[in-house]
């Protein structure tokens, strides 16, 4: 279900950074509706189930670390084949190979500061939405 939504982040970096605006406006242009929003500060447990799917790889501590650092911006997203097309517009998750005038190419600074999350399926667009709005959140 939901094929046409995705679900994002606008990471403590990009928020630290003062990029909120810019990058919901950058998303805003691309033909995204917003569904759900909330700006919100994760603790190191809530990042930690969030990215469960990463806790064997060498990186897990530092992203837990950083994604509880600061406040983030959660949103859910709407839009044909939302996915792949907001995969698309964020670009790489290294910036050195982001696409130029991608967000990340644009905000982000290293592969673990890198600005913005993107659901990389619907499936997880559902599970990562579901995880940060209830269903009387989302319009
Ligand atoms: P993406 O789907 O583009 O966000 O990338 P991944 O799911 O592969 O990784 C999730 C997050 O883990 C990245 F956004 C940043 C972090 N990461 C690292 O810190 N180092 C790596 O080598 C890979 C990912």
């Amino acid at each position: 279900m939901a094929t046409n939504r995705t679900f994002t982040m606008i990471k403590p970096d990009a928020v630290k950074a003062g990029h909120t605006g810019a990058i919901l406006a950058q998303i805003n242009k691309a033909g995204f509706r917003i569904v759900a929003m909330k700006k919100t500060h994760l603790s190191a447990g809530k990042a930690g189930e969030f990215y469960a799917v990463h806790a064997e790889r060498p990186f897990y501590g530092e992203l837990v670390e950083f994604m509880s650092s600061g406040p983030i911006v959660a949103a859910i997203l709407e839009k044909d084949n939302a996915v792949e097309d907001f995969r698309t517009l964020i670009g790489a998750t290294n910036p050195a190979e982001a696409a130029p005038g991608t967000i990340r190419a644009l905000y982000a600074t290293s592969i673990g500061e890198n600005a913005v999350h993107g659901a990389d399926s619907d499936e997880n667009a559902n599970i990562e939405g579901n995880f940060h709005f209830a269903g009387t959140e989302m319009f």
